[in-house]
């Protein structure tokens, strides 16, 4: 393959101004023409040739200022000589829709015309320089069967319809604002939609519609009110507003991302558009009113401010994973906005809890991607298919170092940043770097070492290490950064600007207040502080510090590193009791069980019996019985790390024995606290009707953890009566999903009756079939059924196919990623497995297959004897695998 380097960007050598696409739609054979004025750009090296992208595309013909023009196809695209120094370019193509099933470019999905352009589709739909650099003005036209098609869309307003001849009609669509073509979009078929017209800040009339297929109208709800929201706290938080009349949300359930921010009209994967109770979960609730805002939320930071070039991909993504987060957090506590349903108000709690999750994900797979093959900067050197960085570092990591702007600067000076970048480049490709100069000036700020946070990939290390001395009253935290040894990065190490959050918590459990020696005693005693760390170590001096207390670290995740002090159990227990901080007292819990996990999972190895100590047994006893604790806190401190995140904390895993040892804590935590799990369990029962509300969906998860932890016990009769009885009553998925998952971990009839009830109930909904899939992928084997068996079974189901990417991760990635244990069975039945799933999706869509081919690419950390069948795997990908997409991974897997 390829490598692409940042150091190599120039800029384009000619500027599309206006593009007029022309489409006739046929699914075997679309025909496009696309006239496009091109001047030469001033800014760039003189030539005189034109050099577009193309891919599996047919020339029907090309010609500039109307006269038939000469060029030459190449193995990337077109090329075309002695252009002049402003023209027109008028080219005819055709393409294959029907034929498309990377699900990139121009597709068909259950009959009804889709594109995807992001990264680089559009080169699929007509020779084009598909950088996000090169940013036109477009008016497209659709033509189409009206009986077959009669629904017509594209980006921003609709200006003409009109019938033609044959049965035929068009729609004319003008999109107002320059755009990069990956923020192109079309749609045409048979849909329905639910629509609103609201009255924006401004007080102008805007048309917002959600189209999905007719029988899923009833599911769109929450989707419209999810943009609404959007809309109000976008306008409130950064004072945006919606830049067109209208707002178009278009649901596909062949799609291979969440969904895709087209300017004015977003096309989003079925998964994160519909609910209704019966068929989504809170987690669906949730995941699309995050999706919807984060598509929104680009409207702003991707489409009216894009990327210079796709090394800045973070620049929107982690920017809009920030923005979405919050808006997440501030719903949750009922700081939404007034149009929605009531909402109690319990805002330390929510914020707390959305945080805790998000850096829940990102420390199991940031983390671990940054520690592996594929590790990268936020903002890459180099990629051989950009489809591949779509990442959770550019993501996840990318919204951490936006967040600590701010964190460093106070939500005011990030509003003050974010004013001026908008102020500075609206309509503009820029770059990461353009976005920290806007925090620094808007804030009179050097934040020139924060660069590193963009250039240096790898998390790094923050050892701490107190000391406390009594006779002068003073406590002293040194603080040493590091980074930790990964062959696969080449960037520098040096020391990071980092914002670490600092509480000393005394005896009783209250913070002390903090003075660092020097400082002048105030007024105020503040008792959280944000410390910037800048320097390989640095020393922190409290003094007037009263008794030895337990420093509470990098409260709030204050930055994406990874702390290291050494705690006692006991200490633990008291910051899990205590802290103010209630990410830190989540945290304290984490590393409790942790510690006892990896313990019991290195004599599990050995052969030994995992065992654990009573004190964490006490410790997660006394938050279950803590009704002051908001069950969705609750029920995050009592999730114990999953199995993923502790093969990360291992330097050689067994998966297997790993999955003993937490099944180990998870049964003596049933059995310890029985009682306690069966009260938690009543109490949070529900009733009347279903409300996706942060405070009901915590106690369904509070009492859904309490019934998975019950059918651990050995006597698990009465978890099962429970199980029976919630699955039949539930009004809800939530409840009937949780019900059904305990009944398939019971195991033998029941469970068997319990599926295939469920399935005759859900058949004409996919993305319940597809939770019906996953669930079983992802079950644990017994001695005599490993799971690889089920799975098997499962692929020759009627409803499987690999075509559809939700479907393909339902079955294959819940098993290859979510059942560890059961991947990585000595046998090596599993790689096996993966190896022809891979291959077989390699043909099919390789940006899926580049996914599911990640889940090898940690191989190094295992057993010898796993590590040698998973390479053996990764070869054999190696030997036949067909797109750049996959090769990368695998290469760079096996270097
Ligand atoms: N831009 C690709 C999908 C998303 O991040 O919204
Ligand atoms: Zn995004």
């Amino acid at each position: 393959n390829p490598v692409i380097s940042r150091h190599d960007y120039a800029p384009p050598a000619f500027l599309i101004d206006t593009v007029d696409l022309e489409f006739d739609l046929l699914a075997d054979h679309t025909i496009t023409r696309n006239r496009m004025t091109i001047r030469r750009n001033p800014d760039a090296v003189f030539t005189r040739r034109l050099e577009l992208m193309g891919e599996e595309l047919e020339l029907l013909s090309a010609s500039i200022d109307g006269h038939a023009c000469a060029s030459q196809l190449t193995a990337t695209g077109l090329v075309i000589d002695d252009v002049p120094e402003t023209f027109e370019l008028t080219l005819v193509t055709a393409c294959k829709p029907a034929e498309n099933t990377s699900l990139s470019g121009l597709y068909v999905s259950n009959g009804n015309f889709f594109t995807q352009c992001e990264a680089e589709g559009f080169r699929k739909i007509s020779f084009f320089p598909d950088r996000p650099d090169v940013m036109s003005v477009y008016t497209v036209t659709l033509r189409a069967n009206r009986e077959a098609y009669p629904v017509l869309l594209s980006n921003g307003n609709l200006v003409e319809t009109g019938m033609l001849e044959d049965g035929r009609h068009f729609a004319r669509w003008e999109d107002p604002f320059r755009k990069p073509s990956y923020l192109f979009a079309l749609v045409a078929g048979k849909l329905s939609c639910v629509e609103e017209t609201i009255t924006d800040a401004s007080g102008q009339r805007k048309l917002l519609q959600v189209w999905v297929e007719a029988h899923d109208l009833d599911k769109t709800r929450h989707a419209l009110d999810s943009l609404i929201h959007s809309i109000r706290w976008d306008e409130r938080r950064f004072g945006l507003g919606l830049d067109l009349d209208r707002f178009m949300i278009v649901a596909v359930s062949d799609f291979n991302m969440g969904a895709m921010e087209n300017k004015g009209l977003n096309i989003f994967n079925t998964k994160y558009v519909l609910a209704r109770p019966e068929t989504a979960t809170d987690a669906d609730y949730a995941n699309i009113e995050a999706v919807v805002g984060h598509e929104y939320f680009h409207n702003w930071t991707g489409n009216r401010i894009t990327c210079r070039d796709w090394f800045q991909l973070s620049l929107k993504e982690g920017l809009t994973v920030f923005r979405d987060q919050e808006f997440s957090a501030d719903m949750a506590a009922g700081e939404g906005n007034s149009g929605g349903a009531a909402r109690l108000r319990d805002t330390g709690s929510a914020h707390a809890t959305k945080r805790i999750e998000d850096v829940r994900m990102l420390r199991q797979t940031q983390f671990a991607e940054d520690a592996g093959p594929m590790a990268h900067p936020v903002r890459p050197e180099s990629y051989q298919e950009i489809n591949n960085f779509y990442t959770v570092t550019i993501y996840e990591k990318g919204g951490e170092v936006v967040r600590m702007y701010q964190t460093l600067l106070g939500r005011e000076g990030f509003r003050a940043g974010m004013d001026l970048y908008f102020r500075r480049h609206d309509g503009q490709a820029v770059t990461c770097d353009d976005f920290r100069a806007a925090m620094a000036d808007a804030n009179q700020r050097d934040l020139s070492q924060f660069e590193r946070w963009y250039s240096q990939a790898g998390t790094p290390r923050v050892a701490v290490r107190g000391a406390y001395d009594p006779a002068a009253r003073t406590y002293e935290l040194t603080l040493t950064q590091s980074y930790p040894d990964n062959p696969a990065i080449k960037t520098a190490k040096d020391p990071l600007l980092i914002p670490f959050t600092i509480g000393l918590v005394g005896p009783t459990g209250t913070d002390l207040p903090l003075r660092l020696d020097g400082e002048a005693a105030t007024s105020t005693p503040v008792f959280s502080r944000v410390f910037e760390l800048t320097e390989t170590r640095t020393t922190l001096r409290f003094v007037d510090v009263p008794v030895e207390p337990v420093p509470s670290l990098l409260r709030d995740f204050s930055a994406p590193v990874v702390v290291e002090y050494d705690y006692t159990d006991a200490q633990l227990a008291f910051l899990l009791a205590h802290d103010s901080d209630p990410f830190n007292r989540w945290e304290a819990g984490q590393r409790l069980a942790t510690r006892a996990l990896l313990a019991a999972a290195r004599a599990a190895a050995r052969g030994a019996t995992p065992t654990f100590d009573a004190a964490v047994v006490d410790a997660y006893g006394l938050v279950l019985r803590d009704h002051t604790l908001a069950p969705a806190f609750r029920e995050l401190v009592l999730t114990l790390p999953s199995e993923a995140y502790l093969i990360e904390q291992l330097d050689v895993a067994d998966p297997d024995a790993i999955h003993r040892a937490r099944q180990a804590l998870r049964r003596q935590l049933a059995g310890a606290l029985r009682a306690d799990w069966l009260a938690v369990y009543q109490a949070n029962r529900l009733l009347g009707d279903y409300r996706p509300t942060p405070q009901d969906a915590g106690c369904r998860a509070l009492k859904n953890l309490a019934l998975a932890y019950l059918v651990e016990l050995d006597d698990a009769s009465e978890a099962a009566a429970l199980a029976r009885d919630q699955y039949d009553v539930a009004n809800n998925m939530t409840d009937r999903f949780a019900a059904l998952g305990a009944l398939v971990h019971l195991g033998g009839d029941e469970a068997r009756t319990a599926l295939d009830h469920f399935y005759r109930m859900f058949e004409k909904e996919p993305l319940v079939i597809d939770k019906w899939f996953a669930l079983q992928a992802a079950q644990p084997g017994r001695p005599d059924v490993p799971t690889i068996g089920i799975v098997r079974g499962l692929f020759a189901h009627q409803a499987f196919t690999l075509r559809n990417p939700n479907r393909a991760r339902s079955l294959i990635f819940s098993f290859c990623a979510a059942n560890l244990a059961e991947f990585h069975r000595p046998d090596g039945s599993g790689y096996a497995f993966w190896a022809e799933q891979v291959i077989a999706l390699d043909a099919m869509n390789p940006q899926v297959a580049a996914r599911l081919a990640r889940t090898l690419e940690r191989w190094r950390k295992f057993t010898p004897a796993l590590q040698q069948k998973m390479r053996a795997a990764l070869e054999q990908v190696n030997a036949v695998v067909r797109s750049k997409d996959v090769r990368e991974i695998v290469e760079k897997a096996l270097a």
